[in-house]
């Protein structure tokens, strides 16, 4: 199949954020077109994200993607918060009114989302590499890509950069408009898939002495686990045995918990990152998910801040396609944003507060642990946690 020349909306990548977009639009009659740059196999396989909001889950629902998800999601209703050796549950419907949140990998949302667009949806071409994004402000932006080795184009009524932190499609923001934020934290996560029961019913999230462990799950038979590592490190240098010992010590609690161990089939090393782009839209050229936001890993947010977005800017075309008004578009950016610097400062205090900075003094230590501590003894601290981490509604 060829790519058209002409479309509505020209969606640059197909990450959750570029195919949830494709699907809404799909629905609500919107034409588009999704061009991608990766293998239909490498995008599938991904290892991300494991964690959906409840109102992430609805919007998957809603759009006809929730059938899988429904049969072998797993509903969590709280984490476990280790530190000093002791644990404290977060119970998410107690404090925020009965919300919850799900374990659903990215890798499944992924691949339900390319089996309905490829079975009835708007065009999706893998392999194909968005070079640049050229006339932003003009009244038909164009998509300038290579595929099969041709140059082409695409002429868009508008264009949604859903191309990640390294796509292409925030430089066709001029850079006297753009403005970037930025945090680099001075560690990574060594991120494990091991063929293990999980050890545990929900998330434990752990603080301790030797740096930050958190114990996720894929299934009942898959356990996902990272470590705080230094920047640089190869995940050569982790044997398994290494690697379990180093999970053994820091989830250690007073009490009789046993972390089980099974054969590690994945390892890698994963930069941890804050970054907001302002504006998110420039003329007819729009940012959508990590092309916009980055947040680092430890409050689960990344793949929600992408739904949040494509859910606003669908809302939004759909009501130009029924109004002819423009004025959600107008409003998209600053819509999203509040929630955007909401989740960035969540996610930021959860890794501030669970990770041990190398420079870290013993006051910043005690600083954490009397944090954790509060959190552990006042409700209100905890709902504060419970409320940002099932998610808020925002816009
Ligand atoms: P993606 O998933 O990066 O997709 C972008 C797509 O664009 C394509 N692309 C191009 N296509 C054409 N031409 C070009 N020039 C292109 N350049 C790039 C890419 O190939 C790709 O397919 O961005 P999107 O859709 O915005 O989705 C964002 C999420 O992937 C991300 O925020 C989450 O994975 C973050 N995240 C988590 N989020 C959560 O909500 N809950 C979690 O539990 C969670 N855990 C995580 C995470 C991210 C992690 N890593 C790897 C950073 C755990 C980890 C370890
Ligand atoms: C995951 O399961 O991959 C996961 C869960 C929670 C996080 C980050 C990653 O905060």
């Amino acid at each position: 199949m060829t790519a058209p020349s002409h479309t509505t909306v020209g969606i640059v990548g197909a990450g959750p954020a570029g195919l949830l977009l494709a699907r809404l639009l799909h629905n609500a009659g919107v034409n588009c077109v999704v061009l991608e740059s990766r293998d239909r196999a490498y995008v599938e396989q991904r290892q991300r994200a494991g964690i959906l909001e409840q109102s992430t889950v609805d919007v998957l629902r809603a759009s006809g993607a929730g059938e899988r998800l429904d049969r072998e999601g797993i509903p969590h209703e709280g984490i476990e918060l280790r530190f000093d050796r002791r644990s404290f549950r977060v119970d998410f419907p107690a404090l925020t009114g009965g919300r919850r949140v799900w374990v659903y990998a990215q890798t499944e949302v992924v691949k339900d989302l390319i089996a309905l667009q490829l079975a009835d949806g708007a065009p999706l071409f893998f392999d194909t590499e968005v070079l640049a994004v050229e006339g932003p402000d003009t009244d038909s932006p164009v998509i300038r890509y290579r595929r099969d080795g041709v140059e082409r184009t695409l002429t868009c009524g508008y264009v949604v950069g859903c191309d990640g932190f390294h796509g292409v499609t925030r430089r066709a923001i001029p850079e006297g408009v753009l403005r970037t934020y930025e945090r680099t934290y001075p560690y990574s996560w060594l991120g494990i898939l091991a063929d293990v029961a999980p050890s545990c019913d929900e998330l434990i999230y752990a603080h301790s002495p030797r740096g930050f462990a958190l114990h996720s799950m894929r299934s009942e038979t898959v356990s996902r686990l990272y470590l705080q590592v230094p920047n640089g490190e190869d995940p050569q240098d982790w044997s398994d045995e290494r690697i379990w010992d180093e999970l053994d010590a820091r989830f250690a609690v007073d009490g009789d918990w046993r972390l089980a161990r099974g054969p590690i089939t994945s390892k890698a090393v994963l930069p941890m990152r804050s970054h907001v782009t302002e504006p998110m839209r420039f003329g007819r050229v729009f940012l959508a998910g990590d092309a916009a936001h980055i947040v680092p890993p430890t409050g689960a947010k990344g793949l929600n801040l992408a739904a949040a977005d494509v859910v606003v800017l669908a809302r939004a075309f759909t009501h130009l396609k029924e109004s002819g008004k423009t004025d959600l578009l107008e409003a998209y950016s600053d819509t999203c944003l509040k929630r955007v610097w909401r989740a960035e400062h969540f996610s930021y205090f959860m890794t501030t507060t669970l990770h041990t900075d190398p420079e870290q003094s013993p006051f910043t230590t005690r600083l954490q642990l009397s944090q954790l501590d509060r959190i552990a003894t006042s409700p209100h601290a905890a709902a504060e946690v419970a409320e940002n981490y099932a998610g808020l509604t925002i816009g």
